[in-house]
């Protein structure tokens, strides 16, 4: 019977974050570097510190680290959004939060696409932040008219990797040898192609709009723009980045370092200057170049509550507005010293970040739990008094997501300053983003709401049975 031929989403996912990061590593050799000194850095804080290693252990991260990675896409119209759901459907991944980046200056609106179980998280934690451009936001009506058309007439996914997405749907999986096929054939749509499909003039005109626009409407399909592993001291990759000349941002995106890590704290590499070759009708070719392509490292802590990010968002602005909105090169040192004195405000024990309801935890039993009285059936209510009491134990949920202010500073960093300061007065628009997408995306909260619930559920039966 063909059902138990299929493959598993994990096993697609897998694959196919192992062949692009291959691909990426040929593409843009400074990535492979970057994955080489995040290891390194990985390395060492697992060999100085057990109480890390524990807690990734516990939550089954430890078996994933050096496998975790992201990347981002940005694509032009509602077809390419609703198509790459449905391909990412095929590697067990959905679109999770909606991201709105046009009031911090990017034309785009955003989701990203990921596994949603723990245990499939842990096998295969492949992520991609994939954003779709607001057309509505661009003022100019006959610029807009042009990239309609112009992007009316591209197919960014190969007719094979169409057809193996249908059969995927019909027939509810995919064996072996199509799981490969297709792997390969949803590798072209995020390969990079140094012909562009517009003339230079066009080019131009689009840069002048946002460079943005320029990326992602000038070629042939949406080159992956970066891949990001996961490091756990991303002070020490910022440090020894400078060390091997792989040339950091300023300043790294998201809250200060803490001794319980909370989100997610992003630097990268700058973009790379790429030569490209303009479309050109009486056949001499103009030669260009682009900037696109980047590297990046995260450091990824708690999940935190809606208590805690509006906490976090109210500290973040708070240090944002001091210093006058993004930080630059000039007043990077400043910023960083005032954001850690405004965090000051947010606890930074675990112990704190649970009875304060600030941060989201797997709970678990101890070996005591076994000697507890069974004098009387215990509920959620009970959840402090029997984690004060020895019975259960917390490990921090890690944040699977990303953060929009920290998303538009990563753009930036790769766009120029001229487009940062930039600003859209449209608002944001999910219920457009989930139609053009074809379905709702996963509430970020619920989720990780309901995996701690399924964790608070797993202690109580255990206590009570
Ligand atoms: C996406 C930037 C967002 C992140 O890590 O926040 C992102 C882009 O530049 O297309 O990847
Ligand atoms: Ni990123």
């Amino acid at each position: 019977d063909t059902k138990t031929d299929f493959v598993s989403s994990e096993y697609i996912r897998s694959r196919f974050s192992t062949v692009m990061s291959g691909m990426y590593k040929n593409e843009v050799p400074l990535y492979g570097e970057l994955l080489d000194l995040v290891n390194d850095v990985n390395d060492k804080v697992l060999s100085e510190s057990e109480e890390i290693k524990e807690q990734l252990v516990s939550t089954g991260e430890n078996t994933r680290l050096n496998m975790e990675r992201h990347g981002a896409i940005r694509l032009g119209k509602p077809y390419e959004l609703y198509t790459m759901r449905r391909l990412f459907k095929v590697m067990g991944m959905f679109p999770v939060g909606y991201y709105d980046l046009a009031t911090a200056g990017v034309p785009v609106h955003a989701t990203a696409f990921r596994a949603i179980e723990n245990t499939t998280l842990n096998q295969a934690p492949f992520r991609v932040f994939t954003s779709l451009l607001r057309l509505d936001l661009i003022d100019d009506e006959k610029l807009r008219d042009s990239i309609e058309s112009i992007l009316d007439n591209r197919q960014i996914f190969t007719q094979k990797a169409l057809e193996l997405i249908d059969k995927y749907e019909s027939e509810g999986g995919l064996n072996k040898e199509d799981a490969e096929i297709f792997v390969q054939e949803a590798l072209e749509t995020f390969r990079w192609h140094d012909t562009a499909t517009v003339d230079y003039e066009m080019y131009e005109a689009l840069l002048g709009q946002h460079r943005l626009i320029a990326d992602v409407v000038a070629f042939k399909g949406p080159h992956i723009n970066h891949l990001t592993p996961r490091t756990l001291d991303i002070d020490e990759v910022q440090t020894n980045m400078e060390a091997r000349n792989i040339p950091p941002k300023d300043n790294i995106e998201g809250p200060p370092p803490r001794k319980c890590p909370i989100l997610l704290r992003q630097t990268s590499f700058k973009a790379l200057t790429e030569k490209v070759t303009f479309k050109n009708d009486s056949g001499n070719s103009k030669k260009g170049n682009h900037k696109a392509r980047f590297g990046e490292i995260e450091q990824r802590g708690a999940a935190v509550t809606q208590k805690g990010l509006d906490l976090y968002n109210e500290l973040l602005g708070k240090t944002r507005k001091a210093i006058g909105g993004s930080p630059t090169a000039e007043n990077a040192s400043e910023y960083n010293q005032l954001l850690k004195e405004n965090f000051k405000d947010f606890p930074d024990t675990y112990e704190e970040l649970q009875s304060k309801g600030l941060a989201y935890f797997h709970y678990f039993t101890t070996e005591k739990a076994k000697t507890i009285s069974k004098s009387k059936t215990y509920t959620k209510s009970d959840i402090n008094q029997l984690l004060k009491d020895g019975y259960l134990t917390i490990e921090p949920m890690v944040y699977e997501d990303f953060l929009p202010v920290s998303a538009a500073g990563i753009f930036a960093s790769n766009l120029g300053t001229e487009d940062a300061k930039r600003e859209y007065e449209g608002t944001s628009n999910q219920s457009l983003f989930e139609k053009d997408l074809g379905e709702p995306v996963y509430k970020l909260m619920s989720w990780y709401e309901d995996k701690q619930e399924e964790t608070i559920q797993k202690c109580l039966a255990e206590i009570n049975n």
